[in-house]
């Protein structure tokens, strides 16, 4: 099937650090739409929006008061309209966050259910412990329990992330009309689709004791149960399937087979899910406080997913992740040609590719020096955590900057001019100081730079059916050299990639479509981090 989500390219924005149109310091829609000939002289054909609804914005706005208003950081009603129709006329789509395992505590309906007010008295997942203590020894997303005891009900509610993030309750059939009509709230505005958060964990099916494991007890209560896949038919079915509207799930956790569950064309769930594995080709090592890329597995791991599903939602940074040059390239020496390698491999790939804001200027991992300057609430908990297992001050810090979501939230970088153009108040968060040298303004005008590049790329993309819907084959995987190929309808592009500082020699040879060095023609000679497409 031939949809237009297949042929076009995603670019996440993180509102609050997009662009400052009034100077309070948070990016806002306005900023957005200021910005909105940029990313159409970028080619990107979706945006998709971290939440901006009404948030009392303890995570950022995943966590949500009222599902159908704006919160004012960002803007009014008004401003979204406008901003979906000045989109749609630039042929732009516009994708929104559906956050619906939780809600903000401050939403109404947990406000209500507090009270036992009905019908919201069972919207939100509540039981009394025995003897004071929680009623089961589920823990956190975000590090420590998933109870918290509510002094006006009288009883525990679970929360899997902060505990101002209270889980709904999908036994109640009531939550999900709800759910219903705010999805057509949106999609009625003409919003294209949405990005489903953890939506995967929303059923829980018992609330017995989980395995004992360090890390996340209970996910086998709630990891991708029936009761979940019933859900997302029924959303399907009542609701996505009278819209033209496509929807890509954040799905924690999942595997090949569990994700074939959950976006294969007839089961009628998900279009297509984000999974994780990929991001484990940096594992942490606790002796050496340090991330050690294991390329070959990135590699695998990526040749495997490609394989075994029919379509990828390819991503290699998001708001929750780090800056993909720093993670996977070299963000120093070989800045500019692994920032583009990166961007050709990830274009390239079968699937709906997702870029995240400043990864098309090449920006990089924050640097920042100590918690003070940290604002995600997740680094926090996790310090804290860190803190009560006594770890020394220095080492949590180490821990907490080498994975902190701060990272990648940093203000883009429009200029070198104070805080990157991003806002002429104080920004919420601390732009790069790189700012003076990595920014949208001196690349634009640039042609041998990064963001260029990706115009070029995303102009060679949209524009081209074999990549949009050509098949996956690798020809060749090593620990640094990647070549596959893709075809449609008896034509093929190869493509092929280094992730090292080394050089290789591979036997390949043809004249190059695109290639992030100069020489037009590839005799088989890859150089450090260069990427190259040709026919063939
Ligand atoms: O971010 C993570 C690790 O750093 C993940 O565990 C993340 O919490 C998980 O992927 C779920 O993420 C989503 O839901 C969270 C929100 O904080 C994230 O920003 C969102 O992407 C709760 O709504």
């Amino acid at each position: 099937m031939k949809a237009w989500w297949k042929e076009r390219v995603v670019y996440q924005i993180y509102p609050r650090s997009f662009y400052d149109a009034n100077d309070d310091g948070f990016g806002d829609l306005k900023g957005i739409l200021a910005k909105l000939d940029v990313l159409k002289d970028l080619g990107v054909g979706i945006l998709w929006l971290s939440p901006v609804y009404q948030s009392p914005q303890k995570d950022n706005g995943y966590d949500i008061a009222d599902y159908c208003a704006i919160d004012p950081l960002f803007g009014t009603m008004e401003d979204m309209d406008r901003l979906i129709a000045e989109a749609d006329k630039r042929d732009i789509k516009l994708v929104m966050d559906l956050v619906i395992n939780h809600t903000s505590d401050q939403h109404p309906w947990f406000q209500q259910s507090r009270q036992r007010i009905d019908p919201y008295t069972d919207y939100y997942i509540w039981r009394d412990g025995e003897n004071g203590n929680n009623p089961n020894n589920w823990t956190s997303f975000f590090a420590g329990d998933a109870w918290t005891f509510d002094p006006v009900r009288q009883q525990f509610y679970l929360h899997l992330f902060t505990k101002e993030q209270p889980d709904l309750n999908y036994h109640n059939p009531a939550v999900l009309q709800e759910v219903k009509n705010l999805m057509r709230f949106w999609l009625d505005k003409g919003i294209a689709g949405f990005r489903c958060d953890v939506i995967n964990i929303l059923f829980k099916t018992t609330l017995e004791d989980g395995k004992r494991q360090l890390v996340l007890k209970g996910l086998e209560h709630y990891l991708s149960q029936d009761g979940n896949h019933d859900i997302l038919k029924e959303l399907r079915r009542d609701v996505l399937d009278h819209y033209d509207a496509f929807t890509v799930g954040e799905t924690v956790f999942v595997t090949p087979k569990t994700a074939r569950d959950l976006c294969d064309e007839d089961r009628k769930e998900l279009d297509m899910v984000f999974s994780f594995e990929h991001m484990d080709a940096d594992a942490f090592y606790i002796k050496w406080f340090k991330r050690r890329f294991r390329s070959a597995f990135f590699f695998r791991t990526l040749a495997k997913w490609q394989t075994e599903l029919s379509w990828n939602a390819n991503y290699f940074e998001n708001h929750d992740q780090l800056r993909s040059v720093s993670r996977f390239g070299d963000d120093t020496r070989y800045w500019k040609e692994s920032a583009t390698m990166l961007g050709t491999l990830l274009l390239s790939l079968r699937g709906t590719p997702f870029l995240y804001q400043g990864q098309e200027i090449g920006m990089t991992n924050f640097d920042i020096v100590s918690m003070e300057g940290i604002q995600d609430v997740e680094s926090h908990n996790v310090y804290r955590f860190l803190r009560k297992l006594h770890l020394p001050k220095r080492l949590a810090w180490r821990m907490i900057r080498r994975s902190s979501r701060d990272n990648v939230r940093t203000p883009m970088q429009w200029s070198g001019d104070p805080h990157g153009g991003f806002t002429k108040g104080t920004p919420w968060l601390k732009v790069n100081d790189n700012h003076r040298t990595i920014n949208v303004a001196t690349q634009r005008d640039d042609p041998d730079s990064i963001w260029s590049f990706y115009q070029r790329l995303i102009h060679l993309r949209n524009n081209n059916t074999i990549l949009q819907h050509g098949d996956f084959q690798t020809l060749k995987l090593t620990r640094h050299v990647f070549v596959f190929q893709r075809r449609y309808e008896g034509q093929s592009l190869r493509i092929a990639v280094n992730i090292s500082h080394k050089r290789h020699r591979i036997p390949f040879a043809g004249d190059l479509l695109l290639n992030n060095y100069t020489q037009p023609r590839f005799d088989g000679i890859l150089e450090p981090y260069q990427a190259v497409i040709w026919k063939g």
